[in-house]
């Protein structure tokens, strides 16, 4: 992940300071990430834009992806495209790369939801599915033109939009009601390639306060809310990977081999004993 962020706005009323995006790399992994320096304390309804550019020699074979993250936590290098597992908080996944077992029924690349309250393992041996809010493909890489994703929570709706044919238009890729999200989280984003390679620039970020003057739940606190969402995607049946035989063909062979001489060594006993129980009976009758 290359980035070199601008404009994140102010978090007013509660640090008064400006927000700047700083970034972790580890140069020891393909991981990257960059996220808020402090937590946006007081922010409650808000929309993130993020000019981005995925990119890479690859035509058939990329990934993974990245993800935009509204988290607990700081960044902590993890499995989930560079940053932790069972985390908590709000995950729009950017995803490139196909890894699904068993049926999903999208095209890849697919953007995806997901809100975690700690509890759930993000599969992606799955892409993520059975843990989604709700999900579109989005063919947004390898463009000559600008890409541009918009993520808004405004009164527990979660919207999620892509500017991406060129268009200087957002189209809706999934909206969610019923999110519930605690203020003081950290904005940041990661981007991991596993075998196959790709590029995930972060061109800027700009993050609006949405004024929401008639909310009735402006005065609310939810600094200590746990995440969670009362809708998901109805979950597709979990298909488990099929196991690998643990019997080699030449073991079948054998196996089999040996059923057919115990199966013929049977009915040889079996004629001879009845030839001789009919030479005992006929020895009977004379
Ligand atoms: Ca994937």
């Amino acid at each position: 992940m290359v980035a070199s962020p601008k404009g994140l706005g102010p978090d007013k009323d509660c640090t008064g300071k400006g927000q700047q995006l700083i970034q972790n790399t580890d140069p020891s992994s393909r991981q990257r990430g960059i996220q808020t320096r402090e937590r946006l304390r007081c922010v409650r309804n808000w929309e993130l834009q993020v000019h981005f550019k995925v990119h890479g020699k690859g035509k058939e074979l990329y990934g993974d992806g990245f993800v935009i993250w509204y988290a607990k936590d700081r960044m902590v290098a993890g499995a989930v495209f560079g940053n932790m597992d069972y985390f908590q908080g709000l995950a729009v996944i950017l995803d490139t790369y196909s890894n699904h077992n068993g049926p999903h029924n999208h095209q890849h690349p697919y953007i995806s939801a997901m809100i975690n309250n700690g509890s759930l393992h993000y599969d992606h041996d799955r892409d993520g599915t059975h843990t989604q809010l709700a999900g579109c493909e989005a063919k947004f890489r390898n463009l000559d033109h600008d890409t541009h994703i918009a993520i808004r929570y405004e009164r527990d709706t979660l919207t999620v939009s892509t500017d991406i044919e060129n268009k200087a238009a957002w189209k809706e890729c999934l909206s969610v009601q019923g999110v519930r999200l605690p203020t003081g989280y950290y904005f940041g984003m990661t981007a991991a390639t596993g075998d196959l390679s790709d590029i995930h620039d972060i061109m800027s970020v700009r993050l609006y306060e949405l004024d929401l003057p008639d909310d009735p739940k402006e005065e609310e606190d939810r600094s200590q809310i746990s995440p969670s969402a009362a809708f998901f995607e109805s979950p597709r049946d979990h298909v488990e990977d099929p196991k690998p035989s643990s019997l080699s063909g030449i073991k079948i062979f054998l196996l089999m081999l040996v059923g057919t001489l115990a199966v013929i060594a049977c009915v040889v006993i079996g004629i001879m004993f009845y030839q001789k129980h009919q030479e005992n009976s006929r020895k009977r009758f004379y």
